[in-house]
């Protein structure tokens, strides 16, 4: 990989990646709609733009080998916001991608994708996707794209099912669903490095003993996480004590996206 075009670089993902990436492809792109500081060397900063205007990305991708894609919406939203962010952006970067011959695409999809799945369920990459909200639609539906243009135009496509990214878990639902930046790096170098990548779905989780996640495909594909969320268990879950809880959101794994506009009779 010579260029990779990392999208949403503005974001906490894309900030950390923008480090941990470092000299390890000799450029980096660089976008997002909001301002980013300036390049420096071995860095291509792109001017602001929408990535709902095609024009506009088959600029941003022009030459580029591959892409870790984080740009879009990353939390529930309004239908208007998600459709215009998180699938007519999502297809514009797809569709512009095979039209400039990228080779890889790295997607931040989301546990959001499969947050209808009870937390007593461990799931693996293969089950059924049950979103817990209109953006957790649009993430399976990132899923589905690359399915596609993996099948039809050989685009390989790794598709992390992020849980919650940060330098520790911030609450209990995360000491399942937390990863570190350097296992998440680790990760997106799999999606773009490895020779035999075509079309495969990962949880991007650390190695957390509460995971609700067999995410032996990744560990098939070279993943050896170096981070687990243990050690800070007891700190979590003494903050949280006396807190009230919704039933709902501590039932699902997606927390307060299942539970949230929740209108079944509970
Ligand atoms: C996500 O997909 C979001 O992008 C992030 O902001 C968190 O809400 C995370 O999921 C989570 O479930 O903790």
């Amino acid at each position: 990989m010579h260029r990779v075009l990392i999208t949403g670089a503005g974001g906490g993902i894309g900030r950390a990646l923008r480090e941990t990436l470092r000299g390890i492809y000799p450029i980096l792109r660089l976008s997002d709609r909001v301002a980013i500081p300036a390049a420096r060397d071995g860095e291509e900063v792109m001017d602001q733009l929408d990535i709902a205007d095609m024009a506009a990305v088959e600029r941003l991708v022009a030459g580029v080998d591959g892409i870790v894609h984080l740009g879009g919406i990353s939390g529930e939203s309004s239908w208007d916001n998600i459709l215009q962010s998180n699938i007519v952006g999502l297809y514009n970067v797809f569709e512009a991608a095979r039209r400039a011959g990228v080779k890889r695409i790295v997607m931040a999809t989301s546990n959001h994708a499969v947050g209808f799945y009870p937390r007593s369920q461990k799931i693996d990459h293969q089950v059924v996707v049950r979103p817990d909200s209109r953006y957790g639609v649009s993430k399976a539906f990132s899923e589905a794209l690359g399915a596609m243009y993996a099948d039809k135009h050989g685009i390989g496509f790794l598709g992390t099912r992020i849980g919650n990214f940060g330098a520790k878990p911030i609450d209990s639902r995360r000491l399942a669903i937390w990863i570190s930046p350097r296992d998440y790096t680790q990760l997106v170098r799999i999606g773009l490095e490895h020779p035999e990548i075509h079309f495969e779905i990962v949880y991007g989780v650390s190695d957390n003993a509460r995971s609700w996640y067999d995410n032996s495909n990744a560990y098939r594909l070279g993943y050896k996480p170096q981070d687990n969320s243990e050690p800070y268990a007891a700190e979590v879950l003494a903050a949280e004590e006396g807190q009230p809880k919704d039933p709902i959101a501590e039932y699902y794994q997606g927390g307060t996206f299942p539970s949230g506009e929740y209108s079944r009779p509970r």
